[in-house]
């Protein structure tokens, strides 16, 4: 059997969490392959809003085995906090959450680190969400990283007191005012570190590939957007893992040969958080439309998004870098009610006009180019069949589609599972 993938293609926040929610029924496996607690998947069903940062989307569905794979790092403290909201709900996390032993653990230095980071940029800074992601893929690739598996051995503690107490000195070195207590810090990790090691470990990629000769159907969740990946974003504002579809090899020990749809969830328009460049982003009241009626906040931080039309320019690329064989788009509903819809089809790259993602989109180099299209008033909301959208979205739809040469199999019209069209 093989390995579906579901993808951010814009700078995150385009929905996967509800996606991955409405599709659970049709696999076995969810799994996580990176980013870690930056993320935030918000899910809404019965009435109330969950919000997952480290464990997979798949969890409140009866059937489904969640996996957090090696390419994710795991905050002990956030996750034990993560599973704390999850006991009203009496799931047996020890049969369905499963770990993997490779994932890095990000410890309370990292954060502090981020902060001091941060704080030393200035202006320049990345906009982290300030959870230590960055730092810890720095020790992960410098080789220095703790991991889930090390928690079985005997010496974990001393290697975390060698890490910490240069994490100290890094921090020294960056000069910059940050007040913590990492013994106050060091008591609650230790503490969550055991709620950890309560959990079932696993060899994700064996089991993976057990499951898959097995039969078994596999979702890899990515956390982020595309935009945001490492090699392929907008460098330095990006993320420190790759969140395109290699990072599903790499995360989760998967072959390229085995993966199978490729699905690519975008919003209607697009939005981005902390800082980077945004050709598209709007100051006027069409974005401020966008951010009130989208409720564009961060759900990790509640910092406000920044939004705009949709960029087809950026869009095609992610497209393309992934190879995405189906389309969702999501929000759809937030765009009713506008007179007239743009997408940016090219951009004017300093005096010529081009189709694709050049090296440098920061606004003094860019310029959208826009296509205008009808909108529509309908109210969006209550509908499920496609043959009820207004024929303005279809056109706007069929437009997506021809650009992009890939069809647009689900389309969301609010946040409620059930207000999911499949076209
Ligand atoms: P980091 O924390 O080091 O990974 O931040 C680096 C950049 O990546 C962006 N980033 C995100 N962008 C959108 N959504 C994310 N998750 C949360 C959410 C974010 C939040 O779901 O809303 O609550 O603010 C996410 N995580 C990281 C980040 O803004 C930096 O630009
Ligand atoms: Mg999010």
């Amino acid at each position: 059997m093989a390995v579906d993938l579901l993808l951010g293609l814009q700078w995150g926040d385009e929905g996967k969490g509800k996606i991955v929610d409405v599709l659970t029924k049709n696999y076995d496996i969810i799994a996580r392959f990176q980013g870690g607690p930056n993320a935030g998947h918000t899910l809404e069903f019965d009435g109330i809003k969950h919000v997952l940062h480290t464990i997979p989307s798949g969890i409140f569905h009866k059937n489904a085995i969640n996996i957090v794979g090696n390419g994710v790092v795991i905050d002990p403290v956030i996750f034990k906090k993560e599973l704390d909201n999850l006991d009203k709900f009496n799931i047996d996390i020890k049969s369905k959450l499963f770990i993997s032993r490779k994932a890095h653990l990000i410890l309370p230095t990292h954060r502090l680190l981020d902060a001091a980071s941060e704080a030393s940029k200035g202006k320049a800074k990345i906009g982290s969400t300030l959870k230590g992601i960055g730092p810890t893929y720095m020790d992960k690739t410098g080789r220095n990283g703790i991991r889930v598996g090390d928690l079985e051995l005997e010496d974990w503690k001393e290697k975390y007191r060698a890490l910490a107490d240069k994490h100290e000195a890094m921090i020294a070195f960056y000069d910059v005012d940050i007040q913590y207590n990492l013994q106050e810090l060091e008591t609650e990790f230790f503490e969550a570190v055991n709620k950890l090691k309560s959990l079932t470990f696993i060899d994700s990629e064996e089991y993976i590939y057990q499951a898959q000769k097995n039969g078994k159907t596999i979702l890899a969740e990515g956390a982020q957007g595309s935009l945001l990946d490492i090699d392929f974003g907008t460098y330095p504002f990006v993320t420190s893992s790759n969140t395109t579809a290699a990072g599903a090899c790499t995360g989760l020990g998967v072959a390229p040969n085995k993966i199978k749809e490729v699905l690519g969830i975008f919003k209607a328009y697009t939005t981005r958080v902390g800082s980077g460049p945004f050709p598209t982003e709007l100051f006027d009241e069409d974005g401020d439309t966008m951010g009130r009626v989208g409720n564009e906040f961060g759900a990790t931080t509640g910092r406000k998004r920044r939004c705009g039309w949709l960029d087809l320019v950026a869009l095609k690329y992610a497209v393309q870098v992934n190879g995405v064989t189906q389309l969702m788009m999501m929000k759809a509903d937030v765009l009713s009610g506008f007179k007239t819809i743009k997408v940016c089809t090219a951009y004017n790259y300093r005096g010529k006009v081009i189709n694709h993602l050049p090296y440098n989109i920061e606004p003094e180099n860019v310029t959208p180019v826009y296509t205008e299209m009808k909108g529509w008033d309908k109210d969006l909301t209550n509908l499920s069949s496609a043959n009820d959208l207004p024929k303005e979205l279809t056109d706007y739809i069929n437009f997506l589609e021809k650009e992009l040469e890939v069809p647009v199999k689900i389309v969301s019209v609010g946040p409620d599972r059930t207000q999911t069209i499949h076209m």
